[in-house]
């Protein structure tokens, strides 16, 4: 049998159930033979573009019904779908189409005219344009396609997706995601969390990443449920939607922003099933007055781009603040000494390493980046520093990568460093991540000037608009006569994040 991701996925939908669901009319909902029938049209317009199996598909489009539509479509056809952050400026695309040489770029109308050369630069064949409305070329071309087509046969190895995720050092890095590594992710999330044909998943996320487009998505149609599609989070649209639906996956933003909101009741989250949180540390107060005001136990699990979900606190028994549970069924998780790679005794901090189906196939053209990855016995090291309890909870500790999530966002300070040192007037600069109450840590710049220059807080903001996406920018920034070294005359970051802790420092809040 085929491998094809949107063969096994599709096979659970029964065709008169919904599949997508948009609250505020009918035309855009889809119920699983619609969404088979549209996907059928997107997949013969991919061919007809000359999308063949194995070339990959871009897409930076606003979040809409064909904007998911065409994810499926692409896998359909056998393509690789390579989704990117609606936040990222012409400059960060250049990078990703001339990396990954897509054979067809979708984005909105109003970008076409600022990204037709950059698409033009890295070779792209086909332009197409898709606003969240639908609204575009792809529609027009779609029209006229047939509502059938055969799935394209894969085996479970071949790709279905490739996601950049930035590293410490260089720059971003593709991460091929295989048929079987997202299917396996899809039908295990399914199982654990208990998903049925029943159930209606509120989707506020953003379907650029693993947590909307295959964590939502995928586990969604695994089971033959639906989706109530919304355009983007807002608290008090979420909360309308509990009367519609009873699951809801965010990311840890979600759930304090939820707080804040007065008409989050346990009456109003009386129909809900299930909250999952996930991308960033869930701190435990939050878990602790979520529980408080609803009744209901927010579900933290834990996943990278390279590799899906994890671990999940369990269904049934105990989902402990402040852990990430336990590895899923068929992923092995251990933790090992950083350096020396030996495992760790029970009980101890190390380096969290994985292995199972749900791990990718490693980074597009990058060989030698990706066997720094893996240990020599297919374990992968994601950088992540943890430990496994005696009950056998998984706890993050820490990163031992510099990264900032905020909002569950990526923030690689290398990346902001890089630009920031690039200026005029900055002798050099530290990139941190802050305490923030809403978004978990709030990327902060230290930076050190040049002897004379002037350069200030707004200066650096204006310089740095079009380099870097929105998220990435720092929301401060400070200025330091010298930076703190240790002997080896490394930055020591710890020092600047204890410094600024309490840049951003949380308001008090009731429960
Ligand atoms: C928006 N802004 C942000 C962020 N989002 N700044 C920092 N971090 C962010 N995450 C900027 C906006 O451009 C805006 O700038 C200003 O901050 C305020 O925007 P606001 O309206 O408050 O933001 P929002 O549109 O409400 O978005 C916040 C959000 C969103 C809802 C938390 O960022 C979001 O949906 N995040 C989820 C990301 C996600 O899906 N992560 C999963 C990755 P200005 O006003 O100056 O223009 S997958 C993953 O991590 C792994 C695999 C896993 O385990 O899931
Ligand atoms: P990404 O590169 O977007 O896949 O981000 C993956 C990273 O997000 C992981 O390596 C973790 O550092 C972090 N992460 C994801 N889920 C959690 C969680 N529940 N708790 C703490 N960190 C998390």
């Amino acid at each position: 049998m085929s491998a094809n991701l949107f063969t096994r996925l599709a096979a659970a939908g029964d065709p008169a159930a919904p599949f997508i669901v948009t609250p505020d009319g009918t035309t855009l909902s889809y119920s699983y033979a619609g969404m088979r029938a549209r996907t059928a049209q997107l997949a013969n317009m991919l061919v007809a573009v000359g999308v063949a199996p194995g070339d990959r598909v871009a897409a930076q489009t606003e979040k809409g019904v064909d904007a998911l539509l065409l994810y499926l479509a692409a896998v359909r056809a056998g393509a690789v779908f390579l989704p990117l952050n609606t936040a990222y400026t012409p400059a960060e695309l250049d990078y990703f189409l001339g990396d990954a040489e897509p054979r067809l770029f979708v984005c909105g109308r109003a970008a076409e005219a600022a990204l037709a050369p950059v698409a033009r630069k890295a070779g792209v064949a086909a332009l197409l344009t898709l606003d969240a409305d639908g609204g575009g070329t792809v529609a027009g071309a779609a029209a006229a396609q047939s509502p059938e087509f055969a799935d394209v046969l894969r085996s479970g190895d071949d790709l279905a997706a490739i996601l950049y995720t930035s590293g410490t050092t260089g720059r971003s890095k593709g991460a091929m995601l295989s048929h079987d590594n997202l299917w396996s992710n899809a039908a295990t999330l399914k199982d654990i969390w208990h998903f049925t044909a029943a159930d209606r998943l509120i989707h506020a996320l953003p379907i650029y990443h693993v947590h909307g487009l295959f964590v939502a998505t995928n586990t969604v149609m695994a089971a033959g449920a639906a989706m109530l599609f919304l355009p983007r989070f807002d608290a008090r649209g979420i909360v309308a939607a509990m009367g519609d639906a009873n699951v809801l996956m965010g990311v840890p933003t979600f759930y304090s922003r939820l707080l804040d909101e007065p008409a989050l009741t346990e009456e109003a989250a009386r129909g809900m099933r299930l909250f999952v949180s996930g991308s960033a540390p869930l701190s435990a107060e939050v878990h602790r007055r979520f529980r408080v005001r609803t009744g209901h136990a927010v579900l933290e699990r834990y996943g990278m781009t390279e590799t899906g979900m994890i671990t999940s606190n369990p269904y049934d028994g105990d989902r402990i603040a402040g852990t990430v549970g336990f590895p899923l069924p068929d992923v092995s998780v251990r933790i090992a000494d950083q350096a020396t790679g030996a495992i760790s005794a029970q009980g101890e901090v190390g380096m969290i390493e994985v292995k199972g189906p749900n791990v990718f196939k490693g980074y597009w053209r990058k060989p030698e980046k990706t066997a720094e990855e893996f240990r020599a016995d297919g374990y992968f090291v994601t950088g992540d520093l943890g430990r496994i309890d005696d009950r056998g909870y998984v706890h993050i500790v820490g990163r031992a990568k510099d990264l900032v999530i905020s909002g569950g966002l990526n923030v690689y300070p290398a990346e902001v460093e890089d630009a920031l040192d690039a200026l005029p007037g900055v002798a050099e600069s530290a990139v941190i991540g802050v305490p923030h109450a809403d978004l978990g840590e709030a990327v902060v710049a230290v930076v050190r000037r040049e002897g004379g220059s002037a350069i200030d807080e707004a200066a650096i903001g204006a310089a740095l608009r079009d380099r870097l996406a929105r998220f990435k920018q720092p929301k401060a920034v400070r200025f330091v006569d010298e930076m703190p070294r240790n002997a080896m005359g490394k930055i020591q970051k710890k020092a600047l994040r204890e410094r600024f802790a309490g840049l951003f420092a949380a308001a008090e809040v009731a429960s």
